[in-house]
């Protein structure tokens, strides 16, 4: 139990790509920050689209205190010019480090470079961009194509008994990396068994509200659908809502796969209407903190730092929910 909460270093990537980890001129400190002595953090957030985002702004703010790191902590509300406004504003305070989770992978060459000549060090959370790699110190998160491959062998598990697999897709945002990431690595593990066959996918931009709406064109247009594999709990949840409507029963006449697993997810699972989530860890604050820190010191860090995670199934759910952490 606690060596799945942990947080695993990878240090394949940094080797592989020939040291690119942060070095001490990168994090030296010219800038001046606060004036109060703190380490100055520049974070900027997506916005508040999921269970999993809301215990990770907490985890971000509540492992800040407790590093005495001092966080200026920005919501770009789902917008990335929001989020490229935040980062500028970063740099023109001088903090010591920026961070962010970056609501899309492209779009962020020009701000980069101007955080790395203004030698602010850049920490990625949660997901990458496809941007020059020396443009940032790290990327401190989970491996999306794993989890969409994960996703793919829980429904091989659950599917056993049934010839035919019509599967819908609720993505992520479109254009972030755990949308990307998590379709390519599904659609690659499926492939393998010609039952499986996705139908119908759709963007849900990771909400409840959106899940719910998507699955009822979904369930009307397409009512051979058998199989949901939702890119995240709350679009799981409200397609649930969607499914019930419908007069349907998730988890027996729709099998669902989520990826999350947030307090409600594993809920839902524990009373048979999901039937297998991966879990993604939003738990990051105390693993950035430490990194922010090292950063500033000019120590080197990992360029990929991989979160660790399990997959649940309905029978692991009643044990896991009573300490499930988020
Ligand atoms: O799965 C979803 C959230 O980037 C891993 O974003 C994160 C994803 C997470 O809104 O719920």
């Amino acid at each position: 139990m606690i060596s799945r909460r942990s947080l695993l270093t990878a240090a394949v990537a940094a080797a592989a790509t020939g040291g690119l980890a942060a070095c001490a001129k990168d994090g030296g400190g010219t800038n001046t920050g606060n004036g109060n002595g703190k380490i100055t953090l520049g974070f900027s957030q997506t916005g508040s689209e999921s269970g999993w985002r809301t215990a990770n702004t907490k985890s971000i703010q509540e492992s800040a205190t407790a590093a005495g790191i001092d966080l200026k902590f920005s919501d770009a509300q789902g917008k990335e010019e929001n989020q490229i406004a935040a980062v500028r504003s970063f740099i023109q305070q001088k903090v010591d480090v920026i961070s962010f989770s970056p609501l899309k992978v492209t779009g962020w060459d020009t701000v980069l470079k101007e955080a790395k000549a203004a030698n602010i060090p850049v920490i990625l959370t949660d997901r990458g961009v496809e941007a020059d790699a020396s443009l940032y110190v790290s990327l401190l998160g989970s491996d999306f194509t794993e989890e969409g491959k994960r996703a793919a062998v829980m429904f091989k598990e659950i599917c056993k008994d049934m010839a035919a697999v019509n599967i819908a897709q609720l993505e992520g945002s479109t254009g972030s990396a755990p949308a990307i990431e998590r379709t390519k690595g599904f659609a690659e593990a499926i492939a393998s068994e010609t039952k499986f066959k996705i139908v119908v996918t759709q963007t849900g931009e990771f909400t409840r509200s959106k899940g719910k709406e998507v699955m009822e064109a979904f369930l009307k247009s397409h009512p051979e659908i058998n199989a949901l594999y939702a890119q995240n709990d709350d679009m799981g949840l409200g397609a649930i809502q969607a499914i019930e409507a419908a007069g349907k029963k998730p988890g027996t006449d729709i099998r669902i796969v989520t990826v999350d697993a947030i307090k409600d997810g594993m809920t839902a699972l524990a009373a048979g209407k999901i039937n297998g989530i991966v879990e993604c860890n939003p738990l990051l604050g105390p693993q950035l903190m430490e990194m922010v820190k090292k950063v500033k010191a000019g120590q080197t860090v990992e360029k990929r730092i991989i979160t660790i995670e399990k997959d649940f199934y309905q029978k692991d759910a009643a044990a896991a929910l009573p300490t499930r952490q988020y």
